[in-house]
């Protein structure tokens, strides 16, 4: 896959290796894929850091679950690679930084 060369090199190394090193904690299996069980792992984690999601139920679980897949595979094979993980994160983190600087 080309890689986009507006990647900001003054500030996003770190965190392209944090996210990087990010992915490999949840890939617990190390097959270079987060499938549906460990994304639900990821899901829970973030939903913990969620005050207002904290005591969602099985199935709201499973819906954001879902949700998360949809967003981040974007070639639509049910699991999420590396690259996948990286390119939403890159991109939501420079949006972020968008903003900021407005
Ligand atoms: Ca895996
Ligand atoms: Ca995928």
């Amino acid at each position: 896959m080309a890689h986009k060369a507006s990647i900001d090199s003054t500030s996003s190394d770190a965190t392209m290796e944090d996210l990087a090193a990010c992915f490999d904690l949840y890939d617990k299996d190390k097959n270079g894929y987060l499938d549906r069980k460990e994304i639900t792992i990821v899901v829970k984690e973030f939903l913990k850091a969620d005050q207002s999601k904290k005591k969602l139920s099985k199935s709201e679980i499973d819906k954001e679950v879902k949700m998360f897949i949809n967003m981040l595979d974007t070639n639509n094979d049910n699991k999420i690679s590396k690259q996948e993980f990286m390119d939403f994160f890159a991109k939501h983190m420079k949006q972020e930084k968008e903003r900021h600087s407005e």
